[in-house]
């Protein structure tokens, strides 16, 4: 199986994949109005980024045998939560953020209410692009990935996760109070992304099952590895402010943990995500190479 593994080119996959992404999410925008609306959202859907989220989604449909292009529309609205999530969470009245993938936040050139707006809009623009601009695929499916985004973008997921997130700042916080911050905040929605994405493939509740457990695993994963970038990268790189934590007085993994175990609880976790996908060695190739990708990233 590693041979296997090895031979894959995840960086030609992933240059791909993005590449696939990034021309949906430029399709997926216009032309509404008012003109100012349209240019907030661009602004920031299209400012670049990972696009784990999306690429995520497109290759858990891949895994479940489904065809990729049937599931653009759905890894589109998975980007675009996400995107209205950190405009939001950039805000002054949440975590008062000025630099965001690389260039002032959105409400630093829109102003405040625009920002807001443009992440509504976003937001229920995602609903439209599973409801309405998905083609051939069984309408309970799509209501089943309609109900996953519902759960994910509201209470039980990212707003529930930023309250306590927000309550918490400036206090003593236990391990278990953030992983609850982070598995709603962050792992909610990279577990909606293979959900939806092997939904759109036609996923058993087998392979649903094994995606959970891969998807809580990458989930606090990836979390970790962002509280360690804050403390070890520089803002250039990373493309948002680094050393946020510390000045907003925030608990993270390496407060708690200290920076190598926080790193080896990070590859612990995703040893474990990449585990539940064993039955599956040659389909899950990419998602394997993304969750060893989560614990080497630099950004
Ligand atoms: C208004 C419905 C509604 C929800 C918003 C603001 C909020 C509730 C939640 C905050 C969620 C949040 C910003 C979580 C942080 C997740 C995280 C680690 C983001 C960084 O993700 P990357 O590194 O970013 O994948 P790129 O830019 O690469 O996409």
């Amino acid at each position: 199986m590693q041979e296997a593994i090895a031979s894959f080119d995840f960086a030609d996959y992933l240059e791909k994949a993005r590449a696939r992404v990034e021309d949906a999410l430029d399709a997926s925008l216009g032309p509404e109005k008012p003109e100012k609306l349209r240019e907030s959202m661009r602004y920031s859907l299209l400012a670049g980024g990972k696009r784990l989220r999306p690429i995520l989604c497109l290759a858990a449909c891949e895994l479940a045998g489904g065809e990729v292009e049937k599931a653009l529309p759905t890894a589109v609205a998975l980007e675009m939560i996400h995107t209205m999530s950190l405009i939001h969470d950039d805000l002054p009245s949440m975590d008062n953020d000025d630099l965001r993938r690389g260039r002032p936040t959105n409400h630093k050139v829109y102003g405040d209410a625009v920002a807001i707006l443009a992440g509504d809009a976003l937001l229920t623009r995602a609903f439209e692009m599973v409801a309405i601009r998905t083609k051939g695929i069984p309408s309970e499916r799509l209501l089943k990935i309609v109900g996953e985004l519902s759960l994910v973008a509201g209470a039980p997921g990212l707003v529930g996760g930023q309250v306590v997130d927000l309550d918490c700042e400036g206090k003593e916080v236990d391990l278990e109070t953030l992983e609850y911050i982070h598995l709603h905040k962050t792992g909610a929605l990279l577990k909606a992304c293979v959900t939806c994405g092997a939904l759109i493939g036609g996923a058993d509740e087998n392979l649903l099952e094994a995606l959970s457990v891969y998807a809580k695993g990458i989930g606090l994963a990836f979390q970790i590895i962002d509280d360690i970038l804050d403390v070890t990268a520089s803002s250039e790189v990373l493309g948002k402010t680094a050393g946020k934590d510390l000045i907003a007085d925030k608990t993270t993994y390496p407060k708690l943990l200290g920076l190598e175990e926080s790193r080896r609880r990070a590859e612990l976790l995703v040893a474990k995500a990449k585990n539940a996908l064993n039955p599956w060695p040659e389909q899950s190739k990419p998602l394997l190479a993304l969750a060893d990708y989560i614990t080497s990233r630099d950004r």
